[in-house]
């Protein structure tokens, strides 16, 4: 395989992240080597199984629909005509991680910037980085979801104009995406599902949010978020409930920038604490959800 190429590292709110080139590549499909190809399907067939009865309906459906098998890493001219056709996205070949604004602008245009290159064998259960894998099995199937589809492009948007207010609404922000897009659980009739792409690329989390007693799960609140920390080193503390995607899209329809203004005179909220007023669910499986919740 080829070797992605970094830049320069930079200091972000998140740590020191390594930086890439802003350009859009080519995806070098035949420079795929037979083990890259192995690694892809490892982590596919280990995913699928663990995430039936865990991954929401619409995202074990949407990836199916899409076309994406264990048999080989998928070329993402396969998989464009698909997303075109159902929501007028597209996926775009990036090196790795993009700075804030020129993410913020594919998105806003509708092009998904997929990372091109895969972990290697000894970095199945962990990586610190977005790679093909997170970002092909874990963002690209939601994509097919016309709601969903509208609610990333609407936080591309709204990244944009973030960006222009300043820092702070830029960190804001960003909190909305990990804790929806990133590690986000949706409230089916059978119970909490996953839809985060954070949780469903990673086996271990992908347990962890549901099963585990020790993390809040509690409903979504779009300005309890936004004055949310989070860790990026460790499986999450807290994850938020949407009882659908259109709940997320509501939620990004108004202006933020009032929104900016207030939470600018408050403190944020550590990423383990639960704050009055939020609606608490005890388990991941249908019992112990929050008073008066109409399952
Ligand atoms: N770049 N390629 C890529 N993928 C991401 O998910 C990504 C990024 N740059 C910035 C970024 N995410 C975060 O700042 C989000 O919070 C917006
Ligand atoms: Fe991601």
């Amino acid at each position: 395989m080829n070797q992605p190429k970094r830049v320069e590292h930079q200091m972000t709110d998140k740590g020191y992240v390594p930086v890439y080139t802003t350009d859009v590549v080519e995806q070098p499909w035949a420079s795929y080597t037979d083990e890259d190809h192995a690694v892809w399907a490892t982590l596919f067939e280990r995913q699928r199984q663990i995430l039936v009865g865990r991954a929401s309906d619409e995202f074990l459906h949407q990836q199916q629909a899409m076309g994406m098998t264990p048999d080989r890493i998928p070329k993402f001219d396969d998989l464009n005509p698909v997303l075109r056709k159902a929501t007028g996205w597209e996926l775009v070949g990036v090196e790795g991680l993009l700075p804030e604004l020129t993410f913020f602008e594919h998105l806003a245009n509708r092009r998904f910037p997929v990372t091109w290159w895969i972990r290697k064998r000894d970095q199945l259960d962990y990586l610190a980085e977005p790679d093909l894998f997170h970002d092909l099995f874990g963002h690209v199937p939601l994509l097919m979801n016309p709601v969903f589809a509208d609610y990333m492009a609407a936080y591309g948007r709204g990244g944009v104009k973030a960006h222009a207010i300043g820092p702070e609404a830029l960190v804001n922000l960003t909190r909305l995406y990990w804790y929806t897009v990133e590690f986000g659980l949706i409230r089916q009739a059978d119970g909490l599902r996953i839809y985060g792409s954070g949780i469903v690329s990673s086996k271990g989390e992908s347990i962890h949010c549901l099963e585990s007693a020790s993390p809040n799960r509690i409903g979504f609140d779009l300005e309890r978020i936004m004055r949310t920390r989070y860790r990026i080193d460790s499986y999450q503390k807290t994850y938020f409930v949407i009882d659908s995607y259109e709940q997320l899209m509501d939620a990004t329809r108004p202006d933020f920038t009032p929104i900016y203004a207030r939470l600018a005179a408050q403190e944020s909220v550590p990423a383990g604490s639960v704050q009055p007023g939020d609606a608490v669910y005890q388990r991941g499986t249908g019992e112990g959800w929050p008073e008066g919740a109409d399952v």
